[in-house]
């Protein structure tokens, strides 16, 4: 079921991005928060580096979100019905830490294409302009694939560091967020955040990214779970949900897609980062 209202549908389609979307009561998302912090003291290594991305195919709690119906019925009305999850990454800034998201787009790098698909990004705690929440430069989208330097920033928390130069920042807009609600945006818009100078900490779910099933991986290998509909192209190597936390079958498969990202993300890089 498509969820978004034409007039949702229609700022996405205009600006790139929408946001807040409500998916998760204040409640559900405290608990959803109680949950990870529980995780994170049981797996605390697991979760760093490299391991940020992809732990919905080891734990449980992020296969739930990212399957989650509410969150699916948004993503049909942007994608179509044949949905993909076709990667998350946890982004977490503490309280006063330096850490930063160069201007980017997200569709530079990781080798889909055609570009029917959309990221949404989950918040776990709430968002605000002070803990370092992403910010939108609306349109910029319609512009295409621009140029972007590779600055491999020691305080970057992309990967290489990838940066578009020249962003107009009076253009900018914050994307603040209560812990539960979601912001999707589109695989060109121009994006970034700023570091956390707040004594509060921020915690964000990425699913990078929803696709729709025609969508092809052009620069390697990606690991995908069929999330909504039928996937008649199985153009991807399809990964089984997580059936419990961190099964020694699935952590394994799990590594085989975390590899498999490096090389895309790095995919002609001069050198690797720390993720
Ligand atoms: O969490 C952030 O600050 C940025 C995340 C991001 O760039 C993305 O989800 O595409």
């Amino acid at each position: 079921m498509a969820a978004l209202t034409t007039d949702q549908t229609t700022f996405y389609q205009q600006n790139g991005y929408l946001a807040p979307i409500e998916i998760f009561t204040e409640d559900e998302a405290r608990s959803l928060y109680v949950n990870f912090q529980q995780l994170e003291k049981d797996y605390s290594e697991v979760l760093q580096g490299y391991g940020r991305n992809n732990s919905h195919q080891v734990l449980p709690l992020f296969d739930q979100i990212a399957h989650h119906p509410r969150i699916l019925d948004v993503i049909e009305s942007l994608i179509g019905p044949n949905i993909l999850v076709a990667g998350t990454t946890l982004f977490i800034k503490e309280p006063e830490q330096r850490g930063f998201i160069s201007w980017h787009q997200d569709a530079l790098y990781n080798g889909l294409r055609p570009c029917n698909w959309t990221t949404a990004w989950l918040a776990l705690t709430d968002v605000t302009t002070e803990n370092g929440c992403m910010y939108m430069w609306p349109e910029s989208h319609l512009d295409g694939q621009t140029s972007h330097v590779d600055t491999y920033g020691d305080d970057n928390l992309l990967t290489r560091g990838q940066t578009v130069m020249n962003v107009p920042e009076d253009e900018i807009v914050p994307i603040e967020l209560r812990s539960g609600q979601l912001s999707v945006h589109h695989p060109w818009v121009v994006h970034g955040s700023g570091h956390n100078t707040s004594k509060k900490r921020r915690v964000g779910l990425a699913i990078q990214s929803y696709i729709g099933t025609e969508v092809e991986q052009i620069l390697g290998k990606t690991f995908v779970q069929l999330a909504r509909g039928r996937d008649d192209y199985n153009h991807h190597y399809l990964v089984q949900r997580a059936s419990g936390v961190m099964v020694d079958k699935e952590v394994a498969t799990w590594h085989d897609a975390n590899r498999a990202l490096r090389k895309v993300l790095y995919h002609d890089a001069e050198k690797l980062g720390k993720y």
